[in-house]
């Protein structure tokens, strides 16, 4: 089942526009693996707090973010941080696409009552912060973004309506899967308007693959394995020593997992990588016919996510990801058949 902690109203907008306004000093937080939603709602944000006279900073465990996003401002202003020391200096701390505050650097606690604003769209976000603006209908924290800037009356400049597009692109797969509603390309509209050129954004999120990045991809094709009944189900696998091999960053995965999804038989796919400290991760997507969510089963193992597009660790050692990956997904799905019955 899905997880509805959300309570969205849309009073949250201006009260987040309100919080925003009240503070001259932000620190902006975004998530581990940082992908074009988490990059493109803080890029905007930023843009937003300088224009407003605000001093702004933004910080993420990554050692780097990926190359694709180069091209929106303040990319350079990002800085790595694993543990965070929280002050209560009338600074306001502010997380994007963060589901959970531990998606994000270390050093948060929840019950100490720090001065943090949440702007989010996950379904299972968990409402860490003392202002929480969450619809889990949104297509992405871009979307939730510009919905806080308008009903605020903030401008919205082309720089910002470049970051804010990128992050609704890449969270809808170019406005193609089914987080995509009417509002979403309204929104997307009066980007385009306010200066956004469609196909040159498109062109730096899709053709920034590397030679290397495609020795990658291969390797994932390659280990593919289908399964399950009307073979539903795929997996494959990196690991590290593909990366070390290819001279291939770990950032050039962007839509591998996706990429799987068009096999026609397959509902629900688990792309295992093994990181440098041998922690493996699970990047899942699932689609209509999945007798399981990608989010349901990232969250069996700690992780979360949408319900068509999840992630979390997999506690098991490089040699048997497959093997116990084949496994545990076929588990879950003679517990989902049997419940049905
Ligand atoms: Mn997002």
């Amino acid at each position: 089942m899905m997880m509805l902690t959300v309570r969205f109203d849309d009073a949250d907008l201006l009260r987040a526009s309100d919080t925003l306004k009240a503070h001259d000093v932000w620190t902006i937080f975004t998530h581990r693996k940082s992908d074009g939603d988490a990059v493109g709602s803080a890029c905007a944000l930023f843009e937003a707090g300088t224009n407003a006279g605000k001093i702004v900073s933004w910080y993420s465990p990554d050692k780097k973010l990926p190359e694709t996003y180069t091209y929106l401002p303040h990319f350079n202003d990002f800085q790595t941080c694993e543990d965070f020391t929280f002050t209560d200096d009338g600074t306001l701390y502010v997380f994007l696409d963060c589901a959970t505050e531990v998606r994000s650097v270390s050093g948060y606690d929840v019950t100490a009552g720090i001065n943090a604003l949440n702007i989010d769209h996950h379904e299972d976000d968990t409402l860490y912060a003392r202002v929480n603006c969450v619809d889990g209908l949104a297509s992405s924290t871009c979307e939730m973004l510009y919905r806080v800037f308008t009903s605020g009356g903030w401008e919205i400049t082309p720089r910002i309506a470049e970051c804010l597009y990128t992050g609704i692109f890449t969270d809808t797969g170019g406005f193609t899967f089914s987080n995509t509603r009417p509002l979403t390309h309204r929104i997307a509209a009066e980007l385009f308007e306010l200066g956004v050129k469609p196909e040159i954004i498109s062109d730096h999120i899709r053709q920034n693959k590397s030679p290397s990045d495609f020795i990658i991809w291969a390797k994932a094709l390659e280990r593919v394995k289908v399964f399950g009944h009307d073979d539903i189900f795929a997996v494959s696998m990196l690991y590290q020593s593909d990366f070390d091999e290819a001279g291939a960053d770990m950032t050039g995965t962007e839509g591998l997992s996706q990429m799987f999804m068009t096999l026609r038989t397959v509902k629900f796919i688990a792309v295992a990588t093994q990181y440098p400290e041998g922690i493996v991760r699970l990047s899942i997507r699932s689609r209509e016919g999945s007798p399981f969510g990608a989010g349901e089963f990232a969250r069996d193992y700690g992780g979360g996510g949408h319900e068509r597009a999840a992630g979390c660790t997999f506690p098991y050692p490089a040699e048997c990801v497959i093997d116990e990956l084949e496994a545990s997904i076929m588990r879950k799905y003679h517990e989902c058949c049997c419940a049905g019955q």
